[in-house]
């Protein structure tokens, strides 16, 4: 584009300039896309028969993600395609157009900062481009998120272009495998191709004179003296089975047979899975501050988990049970939790359990009290090395994998397997550098609150030392349209006076990959499946929602007729739910078309621990009080049973109404997916996840929490529509419960994430050299850099 795109603006110097003069009357230093975009509209709509509509200048201005003035100078990042960025400058005086390197773009962002600064300041710059040249990755954006497919693919080809060299990685590979110190699969005695052919072809040849249906035990004997170990099947038909997909892939290794094979092989017996923040436990603890959906998330994952293990386990012909721990921080002072207990069996699963590892100051002193998730760093390390000696005392062993979760607990899973050399996977659950305008640029300013400088090291530290990322969806990694995904926004980007960063993550790297979670289908299902239902609480819901006997709440709807739209969340900034107040003050229509509910853990400020919540919680006072909300506004707290939470969505169902999601931001949303499949037609934030949960004006809609306008607009239109035509409440109910039960699933989650396990284990196996260079290089960045940020020694 860039030739084309000069010779039109050489052509047309007079009109582009005139533009820029345009954007300069703007007194800002710093646009962003939708600034840039709406005073181009309003230039090419004051000027008549303007070349620049539709042309190849048009195109270059939409694709602007961000534009600083200095003086007469214009400098433009662009972003040409999914993970790819382009930097140019125009100057006012010359009219020249070139392209810059990133480097240089940041430069210039850094002097918004710092005026004075100069080109010859030393600045620390990290680019991971070096590291992955000559890294197999995907090309197309639609395959992004899709790792080990690809994978797949690449590692089939080796096996098969590289063939001695291959097979024997394979052969090696199913030899390390052992539990503690039984040794898996083959043992010592076959050491070469041509001895495993040979022995499969005996064993084979054995098998099929067996009934199928005969137990491992029966033939284990002389397989044995074939070299053959346990971990093949539990039955002659399963065995023989496993072992034919072998001379097969041996013969001509395709993806699919690899990927068969590797799912075959007992490989993961122990899991340890890291979550540090908030407080982690099984009752009383949702909605409190940093305390959600990752709550959730981890507590269904360990019960899927565990469920898919015993099971494939079984299948495999192995007596051993898998072991799940979470490992998460002990807090003394753990008000109405139990968070202060060193360790708690988890509820519907037959091994798994929570452990509590303290957080210490530096003389070795535990820390008390619940310390917010921004101000967690300090402790990290310390926490890793008691984490480490709890873990192989529980396992009494290495665990097979290490899952980190969130900024803090992917610090932690990044240090334990470098210390212990196992796979390590990273789950982000809601990076925050996308949630914070210009977090990175202006780290400075919300330090004291935030640390983003050491959340930021972190999460580059963790996404590019970790084998493998789960998202939940693709915008996580990528974006969709113009916006940028959350991991996306860590290619370029600068902490002035810290480092900038010219390529910090590649998109393209197979190591990402979408496993959705779902909704707990015990407790979230359809409003109409009334057998599964909770008959014994309804008259507690109806109470929770009209009367002024519940403990803690306030509002009472004058006109009950008015369906309901109902909003559950903690009351964080980012969640906006003084946002929704705030529409109800604005829009008499709404007010007059629904009444709202809403659910929180507390409604008291002064019960409040985190300083952001409680501000916040103020605020929705004082809006109530302010104008006169209490006959359409009703607030509940106190409501941290999720079976009780599960009944209130169906009872809203029930009653036609709706759920609302107003965040100014959701990574994921698991709230949405619960109303939607408890079969409320739901109305949330196209900012994150919901975008792609929901299909918009199908199983549900997409509301833009900046535009109260617009988005009180779409929720009276529905009701009004619905008080007409009552089948369109049905059918986004419908749609809703559909969308959810196909994409959405527990049991589809587990199986998925375990394959993956097995692939990227055999993946690290076959090519840990190639990686080393990069892990090095972190290494270092999280002993130089972010140890000194976090102050670690400082506690
Ligand atoms: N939740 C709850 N009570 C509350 C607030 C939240 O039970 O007062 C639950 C909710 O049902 C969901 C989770 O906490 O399962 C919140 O997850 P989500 O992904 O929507 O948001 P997060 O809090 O993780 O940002
Ligand atoms: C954290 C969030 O902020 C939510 O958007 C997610 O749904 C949750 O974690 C679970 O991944």
């Amino acid at each position: 584009m860039d030739e084309e795109l000069k010779f039109f603006i050489s052509e047309n110097c007079d009109i582009v300039y005139l533009f820029f003069r345009e954007i300069k009357k703007d007194d800002r230093n710093l646009l962003l896309q939708s600034d840039v975009i709406k005073i181009y509209n309003s230039f090419i709509n004051n000027v008549e028969n303007n070349v620049l509509k539709n042309s190849i200048f048009e195109n270059f201005i939409y694709l602007i993600t961000e534009l600083i003035i200095r003086e007469n100078s214009f400098f433009m990042s662009v972003r040409d395609d999914v993970g790819s960025f382009l930097f140019y400058q125009y100057n006012l005086d010359s009219t020249s157009f070139e392209k810059m390197c990133p480097s240089s773009y940041l430069f210039y962002k850094e002097t918004l900062i710092k005026p004075n600064k100069s080109s010859d300041d030393w600045t620390l710059e990290i680019d991971i481009t070096p590291f992955n040249r000559e890294f197999p990755k995907l090309k197309e954006p639609k395959t992004i998120g899709k790792g080990v497919e690809f994978l797949n693919r690449h590692l089939a080809s080796r096996l098969f272009f590289d063939m001695g060299q291959g097979s024997r990685l394979l052969l090696n590979f199913l030899k390390v495998h052992k539990y503690r110190e039984t040794q898996l699969m083959i043992s010592s005695s076959i050491n070469s191709i041509d001895d495993l052919r040979k022995a499969l072809r005996r064993a084979i040849y054995f098998l099929n004179k067996r009934p199928i249906e005969e137990s491992h035990r029966d033939v284990e004997r002389f397989l044995k003296t074939l070299g053959f170990e346990a971990g093949w099947g539990n039955s002659v038909y399963k065995i023989k089975n496993t072992m034919e997909l072998l001379v097969d892939l041996l013969e001509a290794p395709e993806p699919q047979l690899l990927e068969e094979f590797l799912s075959r092989i007992p490989m993961i017996f122990n899991i340890a899975i890291l979550s540090p923040h908030g407080y982690f436990a099984q009752a009383n603890v949702l909605g409190k501050p940093d305390t959600g959906g990752q709550v959730v998330y981890i507590l269904n994952q360990v019960r899927a988990l565990e469920k898919e293990l015993i099971k494939s386990i079984h299948e495999q012909g192995l007596d051993i049970d898998p072991k799940i721990i979470v490992v998460t921080r002990l807090i003394p002072e753990a008000i109405d939790t139990t968070c202060n207990l060193y360790e708690e069996k988890i509820f519907d699963t037959k091994f798994a359990k929570i452990i509590r590892v303290p957080f210490r100051y530096k003389n070795g002193e535990i820390v008390n009290q619940w310390i917010p998730r921004f101000h967690v760093w300090p402790y990290l390390e310390q926490f890793a090395i008691e984490a480490e000696k709890v873990m192989l005392a529980e396992l009494g062993n290495k665990p097979d994998l290490i899952i980190g979760n969130y900024s803090d607990g992917s610090l932690v899973s990044f240090i334990l397997s470098k210390r212990l050399g196992v796979t390590n996977c990273m789950i982000a659950h809601a990076l925050e550098k996308t949630k914070y305008l210009f977090s990175d640029l202006y780290w400075r300013n919300n330090e004291e609150q935030y640390r983003f400088s050491s959340q930021f090291t972190a999460d580059l530290i963790s996404m590019n030392s970790t084998d493998f990322i789960i998202t939940s969806t693709y915008q996580e990694i990528a974006g969709v349209g113009n916006t940028m995904g959350q991991y996306e926004s860590y290619k370029v980007f600068t902490m002035p006076d810290l480092y900038r960063v010219v390529n910090g993550i590649d998109l393209y790297d197979p190591k990402f990959n979408i496993v959705s979670p779902g909704a707990d289908e015990n407790v979230y299902f359809p409003y109409y499946e009334k057998e599964k239902r909770l008959a014994g609480i309804q008259e507690e819901i109806y109470k929770l929602i009209y009367s002024d006997n519940f403990p803690q709440s306030r509002g009472n709807y004058a006109n009950k007729e008015k369906p309901i739209i109902f909003a559950l969340s903690r009351i964080d900034y980012i969640k906006n739910i003084t946002g929704l107040v705030k529409w109800f003050t604005e829009s008499e229509t709404l007010r007059n078309t629904v009444n709202l509910l809403i659910v929180s853990t507390i409604i008291d400020p002064s019960q409040s621990k985190d300083k952001e919540e409680e501000s916040n919680m103020r605020e929705i006072h004082r809006l109530i009080d302010e104008y006169n909300l209490t006959s359409t506004v009703r607030w509940v707290g106190g409501v941290t049973d999720k079976r009780l939470v599960g009944e209130l969505y169906r009872y809203i169902a029930d009653l036609k109404g709706a759920f609302v999601q107003p965040a100014l931001f959701e990574a994921f949303g698991l709230t949405v997916i619960e109303a939607m499949i408890s079969g409320l037609p739901t109305f949330a934030t196209k900012y994150g996840g919901p975008l792609e949960i929901i299909e918009n004006g199908f199983s549900g809609f997409h509301i833009d929490p900046n535009n109260a306008q617009e988005t009180s607009n779409i929720i009276v239109e529905f009701f009004r529509n619905v008080q007409m035509d009552s089948s369109i409440w049905y059918n986004i109910s419908e749609n809703a419960i559909k969308r959810v039960k196909e994409k959405y699933s527990w049991p589809k989650y587990s199986k998925n994430l375990l394959k993956l396990s097995k692939i990227y284990g055999f993946w690290k196996y076959t090519t840990n050299l190639e990686r080393e260079g990069s892990k090095g290089y972190f290494d270092m960045f999280y002993s130089l850099m972010l140890r000194r940020l976090a102050k670690i020694t400082d506690i």
